[in-house]
């Protein structure tokens, strides 16, 4: 379908705040799209001018603070029901945008802007590598470079935790109240684990104030979802082609989801009126959304691109690859939920496949394939740990096939020996595991499951699932993709009659 005949609803930001209530960390496309989103509806309806956001990209992309403030903070968000309609919302509530990465010139009104009493919050979406926490054990990694910088320079950090401890600092120093930190990466308890590399870090330098934001200052966690793929060349055109010239919008669905836990000493926006859901507790919301969308993203996204796919839509669109997402969800992940109250694993699951197969976001398997070594403990692993301690391990062919796809996703080519980028903080490793242990699947097997930032040892030692798992890696290699998604569901289900 052309672009002139998509139906466009337009929504004008109508109103800005006054105030800059908010910092975040990571001004990346997420943010833009599912925070800022909550927070332009908020001030349409409520009025309240106190929370606009001051977002701050502190790693790459000092092109985009170009391009907003070129455009006086507003930009445009493309929300796509379907290839037909598109709700085009223009956003307001960004005030401010810096650039403080290392070589960027901002880092000190950032941390101004922290210190400031009049914000009250500070969001992050620095992605799962950007805590700096072995994503296995949740430990900081002290001698990662950037955070062995922090602790020499505390008070011109690199990292998201360095600059959350050193504003902190001077807001105990000065007599302001802490802000709350609100962590919205794709992590398991994601404020306990953000709340862990702030307190480490700052352990290292001062343990008074190591002791201070332990006991003062407030992590709530969050569980976030809405896809919002990077933006691409024709994603930009489609939008100039429907008079939306702007350099710095996002394309997402329509749907969107936000649950927090509600522990926000100094006040927040009245977020459940534009449909948040505040909780006590958002862990079994958590796992529900990692284990079934993300688990079952990285099963498209490893196993799509080993097969030349090259979008969730694509792959979604293959019945083998669905018929392996059913077997996963059902047999694998299900199982190991605890479910929130009212929710329906098999409605759930039935929304994730229209939702995955909106083509018109164009999301590429590439992106989600992007820093497995932090995403798959959570969204595999973990569950697969808890099956075995269950002693119900005959059933993790699905996982056994993803990880097996991952391990020969990390060579760098598909099984065609098509060439791919492997972008990971591991991905030196992987490289040298594939040199070593190439030709020899069961010891490249062994070398990879020895990493134990990512494998946990239960899995290590489940001699079944290594089976499985070389199981998988041989059958990928000889009969491709198809042929093994199809051994894999058939000889689960054999075992289970
Ligand atoms: P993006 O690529 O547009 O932006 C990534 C942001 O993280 C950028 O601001 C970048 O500068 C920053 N960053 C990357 N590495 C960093 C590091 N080591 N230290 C500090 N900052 C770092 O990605 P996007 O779409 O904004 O996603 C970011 C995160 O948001 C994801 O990793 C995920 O945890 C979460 N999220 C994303 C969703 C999506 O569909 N895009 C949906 C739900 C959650
Ligand atoms: C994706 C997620 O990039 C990825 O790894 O699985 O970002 C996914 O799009 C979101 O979590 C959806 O909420």
């Amino acid at each position: 379908m052309s672009s002139s005949e998509i139906h466009v609803e337009r929504h004008p930001a109508t109103r800005v705040p006054r105030q800059i209530g908010i910092v975040h960390l990571g001004l990346g496309a997420f943010h833009r799209a599912h925070q800022a989103v909550y927070l332009q509806r908020y001030l349409a309806r409520s009025g309240d001018e106190a929370w606009g956001v001051c977002s701050a990209n502190i790693r790459a992309n000092r092109t985009l603070v170009e391009q907003l403030r070129a455009n006086d903070l507003r930009y445009h968000v493309a929300e796509y029901r379907d290839s037909e309609h598109l709700d085009l919302r223009e956003i307001g509530v960004m005030r401010e945008a810096l650039y403080a990465g290392p070589d960027g010139p901002d880092r000190e009104a950032l941390l101004a802007r922290m210190s400031d009493p009049a914000v009250r919050i500070v969001t992050l979406t620095v992605t799962e590598k950007g805590y700096f926490l072995n994503p296995a054990s949740g430990e900081l990694l002290t001698r990662a470079e950037p955070i062995a910088h922090d602790i020499a320079n505390p008070t011109t950090p690199h990292t998201a935790p360095g600059l959350l401890v050193a504003a902190l600092t001077r807001r105990r120093a000065a007599g302001t109240p802490p802000f709350t930190v609100l962590c919205c990466d794709n992590m398991p308890a994601n404020g306990q684990r953000t709340r862990h590399a702030v307190v480490a870090l700052a352990r290292q330098q001062d343990t008074a104030l190591a002791d201070w934001i332990e006991a003062q200052v407030a992590f709530p966690s969050s569980m976030v979802d809405r896809i919002v793929p990077a933006m691409g060349a024709a994603d930009r055109a489609r939008l100039v082609a429907l008079g939306v010239d702007d350099p710095a919008a996002v394309v997402c669905e329509t749907f969107s989801q936000w649950v927090v836990e509600d522990d926000f000493p100094l006040g927040r926006p009245d977020w459940e009126a534009e449909g948040v859901e505040m909780v006590a507790d958002v862990t079994p919301f958590e796992t529900m959304k990692l284990r079934l969308l993300n688990g079952a993203h990285s099963l498209l996204a490893y196993l799509g691109a080993l097969a030349g796919i090259e979008t969730v839509d694509a792959a979604v669109a293959n019945p083998v690859l669905r018929g392996l997402l059913r077997h996963y969800w059902q047999r694998e992940a299900a199982p190991t939920l605890e479910l929130p109250a009212g929710s329906d694993v098999a409605a759930y699951t039935e929304r994730l496949l229209v939702r995955f197969a909106n083509d018109s976001l164009h999301h590429r398997l590439q992106q989600i394939a992007m820093d497995g070594s932090q995403k798959l403990p959570q969204r595999w692993l973990a569950g697969a740990v808890d099956r075995l301690t269950a002693n119900d391990a005959t059933d993790l062919r699905a996982t056994a096939l993803g990880i097996a796809a991952w391990i020969r996703y990390t060579a760098g080519t598909d099984l065609q020996g098509q060439p791919h980028a492997v972008d990971d903080p591991l991905a030196e490793t992987f490289a040298a595991l594939h040199r070593r242990h190439g030709d020899d699947p069961a010891a490249l097997i062994d070398a990879f499951l020895a990493l134990d930032e990512v494998f946990p040892a239960a899995l290590r030692d489940a001699r079944p699932v290594t089976r499985q798992l070389l199981d998988a890696l041989m059958r990928l290699e000889r009969d491709g993709v198809a042929s093994a998604i199809a051994a894999s569901i058939h000889d689960a289900s054999d075992q289970e009659a």
